[in-house]
């Protein structure tokens, strides 16, 4: 109920009565003073004025779900909205749910996670009040090997939210979304599946958003929305412009069930494109000019010797001139 109250209060910048409230959620008055006072309790500013009603003044930098139920305006991402104020990682707890049988755009978020993950094992810093730690859980009914694509429409959708508030940030391919040559963003795709059927896809997405400052190990790499703008965003607004981008993306995807349709605008927004990068990858190491992704989501990159090179993401790193970019 918290969070109709709350999407009620947010659809009107005038005031909500209290009998209007009771009569659409059927609920007493004494039910809506509660939750009211359990809001104000959580950091929301309410107004009340006697006759009037209630307003929404200001709402906290939230990722709950009552927060996001009030705020999401997806057709099936985050329809079912799992928040936890700790959790391991929400990939695995998303994978969780997915055995159990959770549905497809299921969203699980933390405020923290104790021991996030990267990829091949990595660890991904996760501390609370200052980031994104959200997986979406996926059935897409296309073959296993093209699951790995996802990544991609994924970043486009988050490379949209962040550019959408703040300047210059750009795709470095295939997973990261980087900032003045920082990772501000990482995506960890995991999937269950059977030679020709995907059980499940979890995407898990991190974003830096209003992060000050990052452990010594990964000052140099790092970067957040706020280190990079001197601003603070609302967590929940950016969610909410991931999902419904990412939605979007996800249906031309689906189309063809391979980035035809969206490799154009994905490398429109890619760092290393025309540029020289340099590739390791199971031991062999080789440098180009990446040209962009395929329909496949490869990194297509044309060595001095003319020949050009699919690179698929997985066991590859990929290295600008001056390092990470
Ligand atoms: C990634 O791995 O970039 C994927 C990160 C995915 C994190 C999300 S959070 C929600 C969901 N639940 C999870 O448990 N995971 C996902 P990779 O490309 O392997 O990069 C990992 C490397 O990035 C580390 O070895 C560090 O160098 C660096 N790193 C760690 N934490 C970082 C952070 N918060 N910001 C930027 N860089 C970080």
């Amino acid at each position: 109920m918290k969070g109709r109250i709350l999407k009620c209060l947010r659809e009107t910048d005038d005031y909500v009565s209290g009998q209007q409230l009771c009569q659409e959620l059927k609920v007493s008055r004494t039910a809506v003073w509660k939750v009211m006072n359990q809001l104000k309790e959580e950091g929301y500013m309410i107004e009340a004025v006697k006759n009037r009603g209630y307003r929404l003044v200001r709402t906290p930098d939230l990722v709950t779900a009552d927060e996001l139920n009030s705020i999401l305006k997806t057709s099936w991402a985050g329809k079912t909205v799992i928040y936890e104020e700790k959790l391991v990682s929400t990939n695995q707890t998303a994978k969780v749910l997915a055995e159990q049988g959770a549905g497809h755009g299921t969203l699980v978020v933390a405020e923290r996670q104790t021991a996030g993950k990267g990829r091949r094992g990595r660890e991904w810093h996760s501390p609370k009040g200052s980031g994104i730690w959200m997986s979406i859980l996926l059935r897409p009914d296309i073959r296993p090997d093209k699951a790995s694509m996802l990544t991609l429409v994924a970043a486009m959708a988050v490379y949209d939210a962040i550019s959408s508030r703040i300047q210059g940030c750009s795709i470095k391919w295939p997973n990261d979304i980087i900032i003045d040559g920082r990772k501000v963003c990482g995506i960890l795709t995991e999937m269950s599946s059977e030679p020709d059927h995907i059980h499940y896809v979890v995407i898990g997405i991190g974003i830096n958003v209003n992060t000050e400052d990052f452990p010594e190990d990964i000052a140099g790499v790092a970067a957040s929305m706020h280190t990079a703008s001197g601003q603070y965003f609302k967590r929940s607004e950016m969610i909410t412009d991931v999902l419904q981008t990412f939605e979007i993306y996800y249906d031309r995807f689906m189309e063809t069930s391979d980035l035809s349709e969206l490799m154009e605008e994905y490398n429109k927004r890619l760092i290393n494109y025309g540029q020289r990068v340099y590739i390791e990858e199971r031991g062999r190491k080789y440098d180009g000019i990446a040209e962009g992704i395929d329909r496949e989501g490869c990194l297509l990159v044309r060595r001095d010797d003319g020949m050009v090179v699919q690179v698929i993401s997985g066991e590859v790193s990929v290295r600008g001139v001056l390092g990470y970019v």
